[in-house]
C-alpha cells in the first residue's frame, strides 16, 4: 500500500520567535504516520527560512548536553510510533535568520516512504514567543 501525504500528520506545528540578536530558533511538532509502513523525513526547506535542519539535544563524548547535528538529515517515522519534535529534545533548527520569524510560515518536508514514491509535505508553522513555550501544549 502506498502512503499518502494525508497519512503523515503534523500536530500543532509551532516555532519559537527568535530572540533579538539571535540568528537561529527552533520549531516543533508531533508527527504521526497513519500509514502501514515506515517513512523517513529526508528533505527540510522553507521559502522564508534560510536553513532548516533536524537536530537533537544529547550528551557529547564528555557527558555535556549539547545540540547535535543529525548528519544523515533523516528522521524516521514509523507507523503508530509518534515522533516528537519538542524543546530540549529532537527539534527542527531554523538557522541563518536575519529577521524575526513571520507569524506563520511553511516548511516543506520531503517524505520518503520505504515503499518508494517520495512526496513533499508542506506544513504551516505558527510562531510563538519563547515565554509561551512552556505553556504551549503539543497535543
Ligand atoms: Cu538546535
Amino acid at each position: 500500500m502506498t502512503i499518502t501525504s494525508d497519512q503523515i500528520k503534523f500536530h500543532n506545528p509551532y516555532a519559537a520567535q527568535k530572540n533579538s540578536g539571535a540568528t537561529s530558533s527552533s520549531a516543533f511538532a508531533l508527527v504521526i504516520n497513519q500509514g502501514n509502513s515506515s517513512v523517513n523525513i529526508t528533505g527540510w526547506e522553507s521559502p522564508t527560512v534560510p536553513m532548516v535542519m533536524p537536530m537533537y539535544f544529547g550528551l557529547d563524548g564528555e557527558g555535556v548536553w549539547k545540540m547535535i547535528n543529525i548528519n544523515s538529515k533523516k528522521v524516521n517515522v514509523d507507523p503508530g510510533v509518534p515522533t516528537l519534535f519538542f524543546p530540549g529534545y529532537l527539534h527542527i533548527m531554523l538557522m541563518n535568520l536575519s529577521s524575526s520569524l513571520p507569524e506563520k510560515f511553511n516548511i516543506n518536508f520531503t517524505i520518503s516512504p520505504d515503499s518508494g514514491g517520495d512526496f513533499i509535505k508542506t506544513v504551516e508553522f505558527t510562531t510563538v514567543e519563547w515565554t509561551q513555550l512552556n505553556t504551549t501544549k503539543i497535543i
